[in-house]
């Protein structure tokens, strides 16, 4: 039994654990805007917004004039949080929102300020926003972006790579209770996305850099070869653990 528990252990500590309690909400848009974290915030398309070619199986199709989804998402987190999607834009509208949450004057966005570059804002944070460097989302092509807080630093990622960072103060008030606009301004009526957006992921905590979907989207749950490796040498260690535990225990004269 006790054997039993402790392989059990071995085993969950080996195979990547992708943090599901720590996902709020989650669309991929898969021919519906249902969302896939389980907490029933469905994604509502509007303006003719629809379903193409995805980054995996289909994704969120937008037009760039009017096009846009939102949900009555508003479970985030204020005290950390990671916001993420997969991008593919057929040209640079510049300034546009990818992921946006609002409630009166308090706001977090994940957008693309200038040409496809990454930027976030998170009113009440100071520094309010980042520009995610240099290096651009390229067109027609499929970029993952993030963006997280985990209280004392705000990051920007692209592709998996950090790609801006800023020391921040300061606190997130309301519960953004507008809800989340995919595609467009919190507001619907500007700074749309002209290209595809899968993917969308929020989570309640910062991850960290090696847990974006950048790395585990699509990947299957079957453990890797090396994963593999790692859980026999688990098992082996236990193993010994448990035989000097036995010996041990020969030893020792007993008291019970
Ligand atoms: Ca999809």
């Amino acid at each position: 039994m006790k054997r039993g528990f402790l392989l059990a252990a071995v085993f969950a500590a080996s195979v990547p654990q992708i943090a599901t309690a720590a996902v709020v909400v989650e669309y991929k848009f898969d021919g519906t805007g249902i969302d896939t974290s389980g907490n029933g915030l469905n994604a509502t398309l509007s303006n003719g917004a629809t379903y193409g070619a995805g980054k995996f199986g289909q994704a969120l199709s937008l037009d760039g004039i009017n096009d846009f989804a939102a949900s009555a998402f508003t479970n985030i987190s204020l005290s950390a949080f990671t916001l993420e999607a997969w991008v593919n834009v057929a040209t640079y509208q510049s300034n546009v929102h990818y992921l946006s949450l609002y409630q009166g004057s308090n706001y977090i966005v994940l957008g693309d300020y200038s040409n496809g570059v990454i930027s976030t804002w998170a009113n009440g944070l100071s520094p309010i926003s980042i520009n995610g460097g240099s290096e651009s989302i390229s067109t027609n092509a499929w970029h993952h972006i993030a963006f997280s807080w985990d209280g004392s630093v705000q990051r920007a990622y692209l592709d998996g790579t950090l790609v801006g960072s800023a020391a921040t103060t300061g606190s997130l008030s309301g519960n953004l209770n507008q809800g989340l606009v995919i595609g467009a301004r919190y507001s619907k009526d500007t700074q749309f996305v002209k290209g595809s957006i899968d993917n969308v992921r929020i989570s309640n905590v910062a991850l960290s850099g090696n847990q974006l979907g950048f790395f585990s989207d699509g990947v299957s749950a079957v453990p890797e070869p090396t994963t593999w490796a790692m859980m026999l040498m688990g098992f082996g260690l236990i193993g010994g653990v448990l035989r000097s535990e036995k010996r041990r225990r020969k030893a020792v004269p007993s008291f019970g």
